[in-house]
């Protein structure tokens, strides 16, 4: 599986930085923006695949472990630098877990927020998968 880590550019002086995400870094059109946090070390947040939306997951704080799965491989990124976002196409089957204290997920969205667009059982993604290959 192709992990899409992201470069977010960065404007940088000696009074810090600004990362700046205009639609030209990211492979869709930004409809969305929303964050996680104050999420417990101990949860799992995601546990569902998209059939359509693209995402880009920004650390903007801390740092957290995002589990990618596509129906054959499993692979597992550690997200921590806020300049480097991880591109989650459609019909991945993400977790995320292991949410260091303070951290914060950004997540950049294809599209608005749509119920019908998840699928939220294990065993209908590797359908699904199948069915849409
Ligand atoms: C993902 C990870 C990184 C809304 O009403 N509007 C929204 O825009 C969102 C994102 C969620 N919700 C509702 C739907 C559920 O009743 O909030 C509840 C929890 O949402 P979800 O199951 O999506 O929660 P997470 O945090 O596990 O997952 C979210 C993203 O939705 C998901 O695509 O990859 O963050």
């Amino acid at each position: 599986m192709e992990i899409q880590i992201i470069e977010i550019p960065k404007i940088k002086n000696s009074k810090g930085n600004i990362g700046v995400i205009e639609n030209d870094v990211v492979p869709f059109d930004i409809k969305r923006v929303y964050y996680l946090y104050d999420v417990p070390s101990s949860a799992k947040r995601g546990g569902h695949a998209h059939k359509a939306l693209q995402q880009l997951l920004v650390p903007l704080s801390g740092s957290f472990d995002v589990v990618l799965k596509d129906g054959t491989e499993e692979v597992t990124v550690t997200l921590n630098k806020p300049d480097k976002g991880l591109l989650i196409n459609s019909n991945i089957w993400r977790e995320l877990e292991n949410f260091s204290s303070g951290a914060v997920c950004m997540v950049i969205a294809s599209d608005v927020y749509s119920e019908d667009d998840y699928i939220r059982d294990y065993n209908d993604f590797l359908e699904y998968v199948k069915a849409n290959k």
